[in-house]
């Protein structure tokens, strides 16, 4: 493989009070069971699953408070595996647990002086306030919470970090956006490859100026894949199911480039529901989409420039 073996640690997030739908609790435990550790051990990765993450606090109830519990544990958790020189690779899970995977690479990075790129594969903006939520669903919001827009208190343990910059934050896949959010990204200037730019351009033209403009600022990627960044057709087992997502073939070619760019430092894979899942479908599609992430491949080549596309 292209770049050298990493030191990979799986955390466990199983966090589901971020959504009113319930299973992805069960989220760990079925990647689990599709064989991610082994997955991931077979491409000469050293692998250590670090268990469920334990919340700090009531982790019960629905909704901020609840997220909060999970968010500081998660938060240190992450920041001590990045510390330690492990990738984290958290495993949800609802998307709020991103609220503590980000907040701890931010904290680590603010230590050594480097900014932060957040690469965020989602049909959805997640870029909700409590005041602009329609569903008052958390998962709904975490980027703005990490971008430091009002509305979130006592979410992050204290100090608070430097919030996420919003021009470091680019959505990949978009493709169901509420009003509220649609104006905040706008003004906040958030980078955005909607599902429009992707059926014009195809993902190998946007992802090369995102991951070219992260290798020029130096910055940590940190990668947040949401299952419904996928077509359902693929990928059932989530809560809400959105039409048009990425191609099985699209989402591997994104995990190979992302590969090759030698830039991924940190990892989410969010929001599969097993109990809405067909026999282990989404599960197997997420490991093999993060074994291509670490360097599986067809063949042992990088992904070529397009002036160099073989022509036999
Ligand atoms: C909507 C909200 C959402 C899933 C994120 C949807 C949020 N924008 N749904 N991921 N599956 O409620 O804020
Ligand atoms: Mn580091
Ligand atoms: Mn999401
Ligand atoms: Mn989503």
């Amino acid at each position: 493989s292209l770049h050298a073996a990493r030191s990979i640690a799986l955390i466990g997030a199983p966090i589901e009070v971020g959504t009113s739908e319930p299973g992805a609790l069960m989220g760990p435990a079925a990647l689990r069971t599709a064989g991610l550790v082994r997955a991931l051990g077979e491409l000469g990765h050293s692998v250590t699953d670090r268990g469920d993450v334990a919340p700090e606090g009531p982790a019960g109830m629905r909704g901020l408070d609840g997220v909060a519990a999970w968010t500081r544990a998660l938060s240190r958790v992450v920041e001590g595996a990045l510390d330690a020189g492990s990738l984290p690779l958290t495993a949800g899970g609802d998307h709020s647990l991103s609220l503590g995977s980000v907040d701890g690479v931010l904290r680590h990075c603010a230590r050594h002086g480097r900014s932060v790129f957040v690469l965020w594969l989602d049909a959805h903006a997640d870029f909700n306030t409590p005041a602009t939520s329609p569903s008052g669903n958390v998962h709904g919001m975490p980027l703005a919470a990490l971008c430091g827009e009002p509305g979130f208190p006592r979410l992050f343990a204290e100090p608070v970090p430097q919030p996420l910059s919003p021009a470091n934050v680019h959505l990949f896949g978009l493709r169901s956006i509420d009003a509220g959010e649609r104006a905040l990204v706008t003004t906040r200037r958030v980078g955005i490859t909607d599902m429009r730019t992707i059926d014009e351009f195809g993902v190998v033209a946007p992802l090369r100026r995102v991951l070219d403009r992260v290798a020029g600022q130096g910055a940590h990627l940190h990668v947040s894949l949401d299952i419904d960044f996928l077509d359902p057709s693929i990928a059932p087992g989530v809560g809400t199911t959105v039409p048009g997502g990425a191609t099985f073939r699209e989402a591997h070619l994104i995990m190979e480039m992302l590969h090759d760019s030698g830039l991924v430092q940190s990892l989410d894979v969010v929001e599969l529901n097993p109990f809405l899942d067909e026999r282990g479908r989404s599960a197997r599609v997420l490991v093999e989409l993060v074994a291509s992430l670490f360097g599986r491949r067809i063949l042992d080549r990088p992904t070529l420039p397009v002036e160099a596309a073989p022509i036999e």
